[in-house]
Formats: C-alpha cells, structure tokens, sequence
C-alpha cells in the first residue's frame, strides 16, 4: 500500500530512539546472559516490531520492502541478536504462510506472529543438507488425514522458544530434488517434536539456535502450505526476501560500526593529534563509509523493485553477497582503528566483529549468493 511518508517517517524515528535509548545500553545485558531481557522483549512486542511485515488485516504493520529496510537498517545498529527473535518471527518462519498459506491458516496464525504472542521459526537445513538445501531427507508421509514426520531440523533459529516450525520435508521420498519437498506448519504441542540442547556460537548470544528433532510426529493435513511439491519453492521466495532484509541490517551494523570508529579515532591522541588526523586512519575510515553508502544503495534499489513487482531473485542474492561481505570487511576496520583496545570486550566492536560473521553464512553463504546470481545471469543470457 501508499503510506503516508509522514507515518513511515515517525516509525523509523521510534525505532531508533528504542535502538539508541533501550538496546544500546542493553548490550552488554544480553551479551553477558544470552538471553533477551523480558522487558524489552515486551516493548518490541508494543512498537508492532513482530508484525513488521505481516499484513495489516491479520494485525501486522504491513511494511513494503522499501519500508522494512528502513526499519531493518534502523535495527542494525545495535547487537543483531536484539533482531533476530522477531526478525525471524515476522520474517522466514511466517513468511511461507503469507505468501502461500490458504486463509485459514493466515487467520490463525499470522495475528498470533504478529502481536508476537506466538513465536515461529524456518526449518530447512538438517545435517547432511545446508547449502545444498534439495537434498534434505526429512519425510512427511501422507497417513489419512495427517502427515507422519520423521528428521533432523539443524541450527534452527528461535526454535528453543517457537510455538510454530516451518518445516520443509520430503512428501515424495520417490523425487529426490526439489520437486518431492513441501512446506508445512508444525505446532510446538505436536507428539513427536523433541528440541536439542541449544547451539554454543561464536557471537550474537541471545538469538538462540538447536537441532528439532520429528519422530513419527503426526501434522494435520490442513497444515500443508500450498500445494504437495511445492514447498521448496516457496521456501526459496522466503529467503529472496529474508537475504534483502540480511542487506538492510548489515548496512545498519556497518553504520554503527562506522560511527563508533569515528568517534575513537577523533579522541584517540597518538603522534600528538586524534588519529583521525592521519591519512591511514581516514583511508580505512573512507573505504567503510563508500562500501556501506554502495551497499545501502543496491539494498534500497531492490527493495523498491521488488515492491513494484519484479522478480529480484539474482538481485537479492547479490545484495546480501556484497552487503556481508561489506560489514566484515567494516568490521575489521572497526577493530584495526581502535588497535589493541579493539580486541577488548570493553568495546563493542570487539563483539559485533564476532557478530557479523555469521550474515556470511546464514539465509545461504556468500558462495551460494555467487552461484545465484551467476546462474540467474546464465539463464537470462540463453533467453
Ligand atoms: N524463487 C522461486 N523458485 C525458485 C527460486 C526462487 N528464488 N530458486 C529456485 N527456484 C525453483 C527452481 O525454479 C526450480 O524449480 P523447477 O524444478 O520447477 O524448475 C526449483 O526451485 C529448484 O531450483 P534449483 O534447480 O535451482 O535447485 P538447486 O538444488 O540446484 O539449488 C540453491 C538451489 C543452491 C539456490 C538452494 O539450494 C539454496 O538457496 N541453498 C542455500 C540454502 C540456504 O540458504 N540455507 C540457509 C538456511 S535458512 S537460515
């Protein structure tokens, strides 16, 4: 829909008054327990951040692509775990249902994401299938009226948490690729859903990952997601949209850590002058602030294209591939900038270095974005 640019204006300026007045001084809080503190958690829930993206007549705020990544860069720029719960709620784990649920199953489950009541999550790798995401074995065989579910869900984002999986398994153990793979909505009640114990990582503590285990786990039929076969597709529209959202926030990460390399490097004295002062430092500060501004762009460029109805697969793909890789290489500037202080905890870049590392592998390596955008470019060029 047209929104006022008024309306959209005053939410972005919510947003980042919460990010700078609440989530920044709750850093190192949510570092230190790894787990988001309930108050926050409730006000998230207030500002409608769990139904950014869900439709406006199923409660959500309805954002367009343009919209969200204003909001998503806004997040950005503070630890990306504060994100991640409800990043992933209204984002991959509702996502399927929004674009390929039947109504009944919008009308129960998206009011419930939206008013972050309920939590979802996107169960696609398994242990023997992450990017090569086809060849999961995960089985749902039709038995009357119910799917019998059986396998290995892994690194599962917000499923220690989550009333509802997204799962994608194997309808037709008889197709062995993409065609055999459907989509379905698993509630957290089902018998047969066992979780494993949660995932210790390199950084982002807080957003919480582990193994779902299905064992002969009965799903309604009605919880099938669109059609039988094809799930896997529609699990690809999801990350379309979930890589460009992956841009908007490590465009938001960069900024910060940009500001925060600023601001050291203008106090930080060496040689009798800020450090800022010195060719070197403004080189490294130079690079980061025209990668971020080139991110920013192609990351605002698609979301607009993609509002206006274009389909943005290699697009999006070649967001998120430059866009992480942007917020690494910025982040080890970060660090280089403060020196020694910069492998301190003391300082946040220390823990957004950590951080970061993970929008290269997650929503499809930096490799799998490659092999997109090289095929979507070889099937374009063969007509
Ligand atoms: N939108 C719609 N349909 C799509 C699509 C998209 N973006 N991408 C692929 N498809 C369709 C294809 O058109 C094809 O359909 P047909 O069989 O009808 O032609 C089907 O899906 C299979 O696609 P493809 O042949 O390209 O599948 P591959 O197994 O060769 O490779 C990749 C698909 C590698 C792109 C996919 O497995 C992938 O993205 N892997 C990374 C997974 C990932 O991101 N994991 C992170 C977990 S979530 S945190």
């Amino acid at each position: 829909m047209i929104r006022d640019p008024d309306t959209i204006k005053q939410l972005v300026d919510t947003i980042e008054r919460f990010v700078r007045e609440r989530l920044v001084p709750a850093e190192n809080q949510l570092a230190e327990e790894a787990r988001l503190p309930d108050d926050i958690l409730e006000e998230m829930k207030a500002l409608g951040l769990f139904g950014l993206t869900i439709p406006e007549e199923y409660g959500g705020l309805g954002l367009t692509m343009e919209e969200e990544m204003l909001v998503a860069i806004a997040l950005g720029r503070t630890s990306p775990a504060f994100r991640s719960i409800m990043g992933t709620n209204n984002g991959i784990g509702s996502a399927a249902i929004v674009f390929a649920g039947d109504e009944a199953q919008k009308e129960k489950y998206l009011p419930k994401y939206a008013s972050g009541e309920w939590i979802s999550c996107f169960c696609l790798t398994e242990p023997d299938a992450g990017s090569d995401a086809a060849s999961l074995k995960t089985t749902a065989i039709r038995d009357g009226d119910h799917y019998i579910l059986n396998g290995t869900k892994r690194y599962i984002t917000n499923a220690a948490v989550a009333n509802t999986f997204n799962v994608m398994a194997r309808t037709d153990p008889g197709i062995k690729g993409a065609r055999g793979i459907s989509s379905f909505i698993v509630e957290r009640d089902t018998p047969g859903i066992s979780l494993g114990t949660v995932d210790k990582k390199m950084g982002q503590a807080g957003s919480m990952t582990c193994d779902v285990i299905f064992e002969d786990c009965a799903v309604p039929a009605q919880n099938l997601i669109g059609a039988e076969g094809e799930g896997f597709k529609t699990a690809m529209q999801v990350l379309d949209r979930g890589r460009l959202h992956i841009s908007g926030v490590s465009v938001g990460v960069a900024e910060r850590l940009i500001a925060d390399a600023l601001e050291y490097a203008m106090q930080r004295k060496q040689f009798g002058q800020p450090i800022a002062e010195q060719q070197l430092i403004q080189a490294m500060l130079a690079d980061s602030q025209t990668e971020c501004y080139a991110a920013k762009c192609m990351a605002m460029e698609t979301a607009r294209q993609r509002d206006a109805g274009g389909n943005v697969t290699m697009e999006s793909s070649a967001c998120k591939y430059f866009a992480t890789e942007m917020v690494g290489r910025v982040a080890d500037r970060a660090v280089q900038i403060h020196g020694g202080a910069g492998y301190m905890s003391e300082y946040a870049v220390e823990r957004f270095y950590r951080d970061v590392r993970l929008f290269r592998l997650y929503e499809g390596t930096s490799q799998i974005q490659q092999l997109v955008i090289a095929r979507n470019m070889i099937k374009e060029a063969a007509g």
